[in-house]
């Protein structure tokens, strides 16, 4: 077992770390739809090493090591000094933080290897992936001591193809994973979250054909016809082959040939389309056939579109009762990933009277989207573009769009997306414009059937006589967002909550408006007077007073106050109140709800009684 370990480290002395990974022959693959395909879990249990000065990564100079060399022996030597074995080391379950689950890696930030032993046996005529569901942030990773590929971005999926790297029987794969902040990364060095490190998601092997489907696009045009369309896409297929598309429930089949591209163009004409929507979250079987190859997936078909101040579902203006959530696990913390994780926020959210939820700050495990489509629940998905990163950093850049392109490519074909988001609370520098017209740029590229928006500050203009404050929505990248976010704290972090009534909004721009965050901490339990800071009454009078100022605001669609429970946060340190957790939450991470949920729920009801 120690060398098996030597002979990982043998290779990975030759790779280096630049800011944007990719596989290993440059192309990164994407296997959208990863749950509905034929696969083999890894999760489990899995031997780790904890390598905190990434000694064996780099030599003792600290670069990386040139030459197949471990510390002081040759890999052929026969005496070799072995001080790493796999075998020997605990174990850590996949999905999950490491943070959570041993108390020494409670505050952890560097790399972690992790080991697993798996049997296999290639099947003729098939590709097989290693398939990563998330790896915070950075994984390099190798099958059998060979590379197989490299990712950086902690949020999104990837896919190795290691077809050439497994054999028949016993197999092993390592990923060495790195969780160091860094000035350059996305998100950067100062975030309001737990970095939980790990392989907070499933991972799999995944066996496809040898001409095989990577991706597809399937949505229901805009417009009030009912037509369906968009394309799949094959690797490695010979221009012409023909690719069908079936929806069963619809009687719909339609078969098209590849371009030179690998794409197969589609247009399927429904009758009796049942468009999906927060009341009837209707959901069709689409088959994608090749040769004699098929995958399944589930799909809801509905128009989401912004005219003026609006935002149209299915046509028709709708006003989005919703709340942000991070990726915290209910109960037990640590990072969420289970389906259990994601039927408690969301049915928290649900409970709420919510049609929508901001999955802040990063993409989220791709059951909460799975979920949030059967569930009915609209989704805003964004990346971790927060607060500073390197604006200027062409790397930074091609971090962040990388990041965007794979969340979008695994989750657009969700009706419950409805948004994507590129930034939250970035300061208003002609640098950070440039950056951010690109990501929205790629985001319209990647998905012309989706509108775009980020989470915006505001200027705010000296209070009048009366005792007036003004808002003004006037950052210039509105004009390139199709829908405005707003985070505000008036109450909390902007005078008492009473001010919120007294504050009136403008925009500068004929766009729909989010108040994408507003609130305040509580400590579940501690009961005062409205004035006392940390109370459920402070933060229920905060959400009052709030939602009294919110319906004067003549172009607001949407709401997403933070948040919908507590969640670790090393920033967040005062003893018994906080402890490491922002207690912005509507429920504790007990999931005890908080007098302010009852205040938010009353208004949601309220407005959804309006709507039918
Ligand atoms: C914000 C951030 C969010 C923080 C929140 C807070 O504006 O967008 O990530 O957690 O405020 O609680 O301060």
């Amino acid at each position: 077992m120690g060398r098996r370990f030597s002979s990982v480290i043998a290779v990975v002395c030759f790779s280096f770390l630049p800011n944007l990974l990719t596989a290993a022959d440059g192309k990164q693959t994407l296997l959208v739809n990863a749950d509905h395909r034929a696969s083999i879990s890894l999760d489990g249990d899995w031997h780790v090493i904890v390598d905190p000065y990434d000694n064996g990564y780099y030599d003792f100079r600290m670069q990386p090591r040139p030459d197949g060399y471990f510390r002081n022996e040759k890999p052929d030597s026969s005496d070799k000094l072995i001080e790493y074995d796999f075998s020997k080391s605990a174990t850590l379950k996949v999905p999950g933080d490491w943070n959570s689950q041993r108390d020494s890696l409670f505050f952890y930030e560097g790399t972690v290897w992790y080991e697993k032993d798996f049997q296999y046996q290639r099947r003729p005529n098939t590709r097989t992936f290693l398939h990563v569901g998330a790896a915070n942030y950075v994984a390099h990773v190798y099958v059998n001591g060979k590379k197989a590929c490299d990712h950086e971005g902690g949020f999104t999926p990837f896919d190795c193809e290691v077809t050439d790297l497994v054999h028949d029987g016993g197999n092993f794969v390592v990923i060495h994973v790195n969780n160091q902040r860094t000035r350059d990364g996305v998100p950067t060095l100062n975030t309001d979250w737990w970095n939980y490190g790990g392989l907070t998601r499933d991972v799999l092997l995944i066996e496809t054909p040898e001409t095989y489907v990577d991706d597809y696009y399937l949505q229901l045009q805009r417009g009030v016809g009912s037509i369906i369309g968009g394309w799949v896409h094959l690797v490695d297929s010979a221009a012409g082959t023909p690719v069908t598309v079936k929806i069963p429930e619809l009687s719909l089949a339609q078969t098209a040939p590849t371009d030179a591209q690998g794409r197969a163009t589609f247009s399927l004409t429904a009758t009796n389309l049942q468009r999906w929507s927060p009341e009837k979250p209707k959901l069709y079987d689409v088959e994608i056939s090749v040769g004699g190859d098929r995958l399944n997936d589930t799909i809801g078909f509905r128009t989401i579109e912004v005219q003026g101040d609006n935002i149209l579902l299915n046509g028709k203006s709708v006003f989005l009762r919703g709340v942000s959530i991070h990726a915290e696990a209910p109960y037990r913390s640590g990072r969420a990933w289970s389906e259990q994780d994601a039927e408690t926020l969301l049915g928290w959210a649900k409970e709420l009277g919510a049609n929508f939820v901001r999955l802040a700050h990063y993409p989220h495990d791709e059951r909460m989207t799975r979920l949030a489509d059967r569930m009915g629940i609209m989704v805003w998905s964004e990346v971790p573009v927060y607060w500073m990163i390197e604006w200027e950093n062409p790397a930074t850049l091609a971090n962040a769009t990388n990041q965007l392109q794979e969340m979008i490519r695994r989750d657009r074909n969700k009706a419950s997306v409805v948004l994507w988001s590129v930034a939250n609370e970035t300061p208003n520098t002609p640098a950070r414009l440039a950056f951010l017209r690109k990501l929205i740029e790629t985001a319209h590229t990647e998905d012309p059937g989706r509108p775009v928006t980020a989470a915006l500050l505001v200027t705010t203009q000296p209070d009048s006589p009366e005792g007036i404050r003004t808002k003004v929505i006037d950052d210039p990248l509105g004009e390139y967002l199709d829908v405005l976010g707003c985070n505000e704290y008036i109450g909390w972090y902007e005078g008492t909550p009473d001010l919120a009534p007294r504050t009136r909004w403008k925009s500068k721009y004929n766009k729909p408006l989010i108040m994408s965050e507003f609130g305040g901490d509580a400590k579940f339990g501690l009961h005062g007077a409205t004035t006392e800071r940390w109370t459920e009454e402070y933060q229920e009078n905060i959400y009052r007073q709030q939602i009294a100022m919110l319906k004067q605001i003549p172009f607001l669609r949407g709401l997403t106050p933070w948040i919908l429970m507590d969640f670790r946060s090393p920033r967040r340190e005062l003893p018994d109140i906080q402890d490491f957790y922002n207690r912005k939450g509507l429920v504790s991470n007990e999931g005890q709800k908080k007098k302010a949920f009852f205040v938010l729920q009353e208004y949601y009801n309220s407005l959804g009684a309006q709507s039918k």
